[in-house]
C-alpha cells in the first residue's frame, strides 16, 4: 500500500493532539510525520507510534515534499499558510473556519458529501464541530423525507475553545469545590463552572453569533441544498468533552419516529440509543473518546404536523474535528485522489 508524507499543523493544540492519535489509531498509511506549531512550542516532543517527534516551526516552506497536512492552528494561521502548502502540491484538510465558505474549497463530511472532493481542490475544509454531528444525523432523514426547517439548540463542551477553555472549567471547579474564589478567567467572558453561556464566537449584526450562523450556512453547503433553513442557539455548558444538541425538524414528507429510528440505525457513523423505558439516551460523559454520533429521544413533535425532534451527542474533538479530518484523508486515498 502507498504511504504518505504527512504533517499536523497546530500539533500541540487540543485538536492537533487528537489528530496525531487518530492517524495512529486508524492506522493511516504514514510514511513520515512532521509536527508543526508556533515558536512557543518548538523543541517540545510529541509521541507518534511510540517515537518522540520534535515540534518544528511552521513556515511557508513547510509544505514542500509533503502529500497531506492536517491544520488546526486557528483561522488566521490557516489563511496565511494553507495556500503555500497547496502550491507545493500538498493536500490540506483545514479544521478552522477560514476556508469553509470559499467556493473553491469543498466542505466535507464523508458520510454526507464525499463526492465534493476532487484532485484539483487542494484545500479542503473540515466543518464546524456542531454542524458535523448534526448533518450526520440529518442526511438520512433528508434523503427520505426532505427537511424544510431545522431549529437547534447546542450544549457545547469547553474543549471546543482549546486548552484555555479546559483550564477555565477545571480550575474554576476545583476552586469552588474548596470554597475559594475562582482564578482569573483565561478564555470565557464569565465563570463557566456551574453556569451556561449563550454565547460562542462573536455576535453578528442579525443578533445571532458567528457559531450559530456557521450551522446555518455550512449545513446548506454540505447538504448541497440551499432550501434547508437552520436557526441555531449555541450555548457553552460546563462539560469537558462532547457536544449535545436538541434538534427539531420539519419535513416535507411524513416521517414517523419509527421510520427515523430505522433510517438512523442503518446510517454510517450513527448509533441510536433510544430506550426511555430503561433510561437509555445519549450523554456527553459516555460519548467522549467515541467515534460515533449518538442519537436518541426521537419523538413526534406535538406542536406541528410534520415535526420530529431528537437529541444528538458526539465527541467534538473526534467526529467534530480530528476524526472527520482523518476520514477526509482516508476518502482522498480510497478515491485515488491522494
Ligand atoms: O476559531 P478558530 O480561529 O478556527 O480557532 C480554533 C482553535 O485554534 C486555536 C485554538 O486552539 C482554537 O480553539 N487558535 C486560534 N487562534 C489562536 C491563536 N492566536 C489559536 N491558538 C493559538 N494562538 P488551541 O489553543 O488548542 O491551539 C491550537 C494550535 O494552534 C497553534 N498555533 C497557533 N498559532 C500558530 C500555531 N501554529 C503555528 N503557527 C502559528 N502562527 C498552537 O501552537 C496550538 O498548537 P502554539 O505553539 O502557539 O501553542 C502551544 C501551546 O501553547 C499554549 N498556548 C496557547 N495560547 C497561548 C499559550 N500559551 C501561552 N500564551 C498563549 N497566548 C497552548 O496550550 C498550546 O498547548
Ligand atoms: O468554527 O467551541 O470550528 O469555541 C471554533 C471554536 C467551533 C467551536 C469552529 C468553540 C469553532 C469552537
Amino acid at each position: 500500500m502507498k504511504k504518505y508524507k504527512v504533517a499536523v499543523v497546530g500539533a500541540t493544540g487540543v485538536v492537533g493532539n487528537e489528530m496525531i492519535k487518530m492517524l495512529e489509531n486508524r492506522n493511516f498509511p504514514v510514511e513520515s510525520i512532521k509536527l508543526l506549531a508556533s515558536q512557543r512550542s518548538v523543541g517540545k516532543k510529541l509521541k507518534f507510534k511510540g517515537q518522540d517527534i520534535p515540534v518544528e516551526l511552521l513556515t511557508h516552506d513547510s509544505g514542500k515534499g509533503l502529500d497531506l497536512a492536517l491544520f488546526s492552528a486557528g483561522g488566521g494561521t490557516s489563511k496565511e499558510f494553507a495556500p503555500s502548502f497547496a502550491k507545493a502540491g500538498c493536500f490540506v484538510v483545514d479544521n478552522s473556519s477560514a476556508w469553509r465558505m470559499d467556493d473553491n474549497c469543498p466542505l466535507v463530511v464523508p458520510e454526507v458529501n464525499p463526492n465534493d472532493l476532487s484532485k484539483d481542490k487542494k484545500i479542503i475544509a473540515n466543518p464546524n464541530c456542531s454542524t458535523i454531528q448534526m448533518v450526520v444525523a440529518l442526511k438520512p432523514l433528508h434523503d427520505y423525507a426532505k427537511i424544510k426547517r431545522v431549529i437547534v439548540s447546542t450544549y457545547q463542551a469547553v474543549s471546543g475553545a482549546g486548552s484555555k477553555g479546559i483550564h477555565d472549567l477545571e480550575n474554576q471547579t476545583k476552586a469552588l469545590g474548596k470554597g475559594e474564589p475562582i482564578p482569573p478567567l483565561e478564555k470565557f467572558p464569565y465563570q463557566i463552572a456551574f453556569n451556561l453561556l449563550p454565547h460562542i464566537d462573536v455576535f453578528e449584526e442579525n443578533g445571532y453569533t458567528k457559531e450559530e450562523m456557521k450551522m446555518t450556512n455550512e449545513t446548506m453547503k454540505i447538504m448541497g441544498d440551499k432550501s434547508i433553513k437552520v436557526s441555531a442557539t449555541c450555548v457553552r455548558v460546563p462539560v469537558l468533552r462532547a457536544h449535545s444538541e436538541s434538534v427539531w425538524i420539519e419535513t416535507e414528507k411524513e416521517l414517523t419516529p419509527e421510520k427515523a429510528r430505522e433510517l438512523l440505525s442503518a446510517a454510517k457513523g450513527v448509533e441510536v440509543i433510544d430506550n426511555p423505558a430503561e433510561n437509555k439516551y445519549p450523554m456527553p460523559l459516555f460519548a467522549q473518546n467515541q467515534q460515533k454520533t449518538f442519537v436518541g429521544r426521537i419523538r413526534k413533535d406535538i406542536s406541528c404536523d410534520k415535526g420530529l425532534t431528537f437529541w444528538v451527542v458526539s465527541d467534538n474533538l473526534l467526529k467534530g474535528a480530528a476524526l472527520n479530518a482523518v476520514e477526509i484523508a482516508e476518502m482522498l486515498v480510497s478515491k485515488g485522489i491522494l
